[in-house]
């Protein structure tokens, strides 16, 4: 929280980027952003809002409430269409905005409306953004999205390229401790594998709650590898189908849990969730994926997939299928993905 205005910043303006600056996730993230959550109460920064013509009027709209939230390390706003003006020196990109799956629109036609957006949005981070800019993917299909704007931005190194698994493990993290009649804060290690989808596998083999395995707290095997699994995988589907509209403050509050994770160090024994792009990865996943993997960070902005986190039969051959899914993705996309930029 940001008690008192601060008038003199130690630290240069870090500059974020939010693209569909005037939806919904954004305008539950924004103000969070600004009020320091992200980033710390000694970080001034800036926003830049991206978003398509069709919505300039809403996100005016957004501008003037960040203007009258007055927040003392909100240095500057600027709010547009166009990525090439946008993306300039940015130090994170949020890519929250994507194309919506419509009325009877397959994968394949999902995947390819959304990697034009994609290419551009890469294309503009390797033109104009910070040399070494962090790009979270919110917008689905994250991973793949990620894929293609970290195939369209030779520039950025791949490991600056993430997609957001971070909102299925703390929706893994609430269930197990509901279930184990513990706080939440007594789970730890959790992690997605693979894609944000409804292939995604939350591992309860290695989670652990109050220190003790999972199948100490909870021994109904039956419920973690079925119910368990499916209500995260589902979960998405279940608050639409809830609120008629997606999940939003809590996909904001996961993209702000993402970005401090790679700024506080990770906690000895603990582990979080990010998709990140699979070369050289301890687990023989396939290269060339943004795969979700359990990382940890010493708090510099950075992160390692953590090694040796052991699967046992049922999480193998769940991870298999993950994998295979973003593997057919990729191969949707593949001749963008061909394509110079
Ligand atoms: P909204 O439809 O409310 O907002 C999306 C915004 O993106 C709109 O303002 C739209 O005009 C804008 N947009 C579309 N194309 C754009 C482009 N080329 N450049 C800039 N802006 C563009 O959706 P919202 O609820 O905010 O969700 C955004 C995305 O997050 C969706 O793709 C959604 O599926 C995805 N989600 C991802 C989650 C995750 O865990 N990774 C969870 C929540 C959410 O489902």
């Amino acid at each position: 929280m940001i008690s008192a205005r601060r008038k003199f910043m130690s630290v240069p303006v870090k500059r974020i980027l939010v693209t569909g600056g005037a939806g919904n996730i954004a305008y539950s993230l924004l103000f969070r952003i600004a009020n320091g959550e992200m980033l710390g109460p000694d970080q001034a920064i800036a926003l830049h809002l991206l978003d398509i013509p069709q919505a300039i009027e809403g996100l005016e709209g957004v501008r003037m409430e960040l203007e009258d939230s007055a927040f003392p390390l909100l240095k500057d706003i600027r709010v547009g269409i166009d990525p090439e003006i946008l993306f300039r020196d940015v130090d994170y990109a949020l890519l929250v905005g994507a194309k919506p799956r419509g009325p009877g629109m397959e994968r394949k036609d999902l995947l390819a409306e959304n990697a034009k957006i994609f290419i551009e949005h890469g294309r503009a981070i390797n033109d104009v953004a910070s040399e070494d800019v962090k790009v979270l993917v919110v917008g689905n299909p994250c991973n793949t999205n990620a894929l293609i704007a970290m195939h369209s931005a030779p520039r950025v190194k791949r490991e600056n390229f993430m997609a957001m698994t971070r909102l299925d493990q703390n929706r893994a993290m609430s269930l197990l401790a509901q279930k184990a009649n513990a706080d939440v804060c007594d789970v730890s290690r959790v992690a997605i594998w693979g894609n944000h989808s409804a292939t995604q596998v939350p591992d309860f083999v290695n989670a652990k709650i109050r220190g003790h395995s999972t199948f100490e707290l909870i021994p109904d095997r039956h419920w973690l590898e079925n119910d368990f699994i499916q209500t995260v995988q589902q979960r998405g589907a279940a608050i639409i189908k809830a609120r008629g509209k997606s999940s939003a403050a809590s996909a904001a509050n996961a993209v702000i849990d993402s970005v401090r994770s790679l700024h506080e160090k990770t906690p000895d024994d603990d582990w979080f969730s990010l998709a990140v792009c699979s070369d050289g990865n301890p687990y023989g996943i396939a290269e060339d994926l943004i795969f979700s993997f359990p990382c940890r960070s010493t708090g510099k902005e950075d992160f390692e997939i953590v090694p040796d986190v052991a699967w046992d039969p049922f999480l193998k051959e769940k991870i298999k299928v993950t994998e295979k899914e973003l593997l057919e993705e990729k191969a949707l996309v593949e001749e963008l993905l061909a394509k110079k930029v």
